[in-house]
């Protein structure tokens, strides 16, 4: 897609899948989510937890115009017809006491099940009930939470000035978690784990959040898609009309959005053998 064509025109996909917004800490990107939802669309809308940050506002109250408006778009968007369908995480868990009631037209669930256009059933959940059993380090847990929100504050420190240098965005903590050996450990263990919960459950896939890490492969057979977050990687997992998924990410700077197809290109070609049969 050309950078500008995002400007205008609204993309409407099968089905969405966005999760660990963090609503209520300084950390989510409101503005770029509001403008992926302003220019995507869809039949389904899966919320897959973390969507409001509970932990973060019990500690300091943070909510801007920009969370409100996000909520007013979603529940706009169940009142116009996409089926929406929310799954808390464990940052949102009070949004658990809640699971089988239906508020202003969103569904919540302790977890979901989506048939895709080509039959594949796939499990919908948000992943943090395995956190548990990964053995090497929960590094969110091992950080700390506190330590993880001063991190995301020094990056955007960091970036503050090097917008003022003219150089592009460049994730800190992204950077120190593709680095950090046990963290490479905990996101294969993650998924790993996941794609064997699926299986064992009879289901040809799973889509989850909770890692912050976007991506869509076959593990072994079993389709595995993460929507990844907004408060770094700024993406969302999208189904097409024929059933394939793929990651979108959804940077802009200012006014100029640049929609960055290359990685969903990349994350498309092995679901290519695995989703068209
Ligand atoms: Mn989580």
């Amino acid at each position: 897609m050309h950078p500008d064509a995002a400007n205008s025109t609204t993309h409407h996909y099968r089905a969405i899948w966005i999760s660990d917004v963090h609503l209520g800490t300084a950390g989510c990107r409101a503005d770029h989510l509001l403008d992926f939802l302003k220019h995507n669309d869809s039949d389904f809308l899966y919320l897959v937890g973390d969507i409001v940050d509970g932990w973060q506002l019990r500690k300091s109250w943070y909510w801007k115009q920009s969370h409100n408006d996000i909520v007013q778009k979603i529940l706009r968007k169940a009142r116009k017809g996409t089926k929406v369908i929310y799954v808390p995480g464990n940052h949102d868990e009070a949004a658990r006491q809640y699971v089988d009631l239906d508020f202003g037209g969103i569904a919540i669930r302790r977890e979901a099940e989506h048939r895709l256009a080509n039959g594949k059933r796939m499990l919908v959940i948000h992943g943090d009930e395995f956190d548990g059993v990964i053995q090497y380090a929960k590094w969110l847990a091992y950080l700390g939470d506190s330590l993880y929100t001063f991190i995301l504050q020094l990056n955007r420190g960091f970036n503050w000035v090097r917008q003022k240098m003219g150089k592009p965005y460049w994730s800190l903590s992204q950077y120190l978690k593709l680095k950090v050996k046990n963290a490479v450990n905990f996101i294969s263990d993650f998924e790993n784990i996941l794609a064997n919960e699926a299986r064992r459950r009879g289901f040809d896939g799973v889509i989850c959040g909770h890692i912050h890490k976007a991506e869509v492969k076959d593990i072994e057979g079993i389709l595995y898609g993460n929507s990844g977050d907004w408060v770094e990687s700024l993406s969302a997992l999208v189904e097409h009309p024929d059933g394939t998924l793929s990651v979108v990410f959804w940077p802009f700077n200012g006014t100029s959005r640049t929609h960055v197809p290359a990685l969903a290109n990349q994350a498309a070609s092995p679901l290519e053998t695995t989703c068209v049969s």
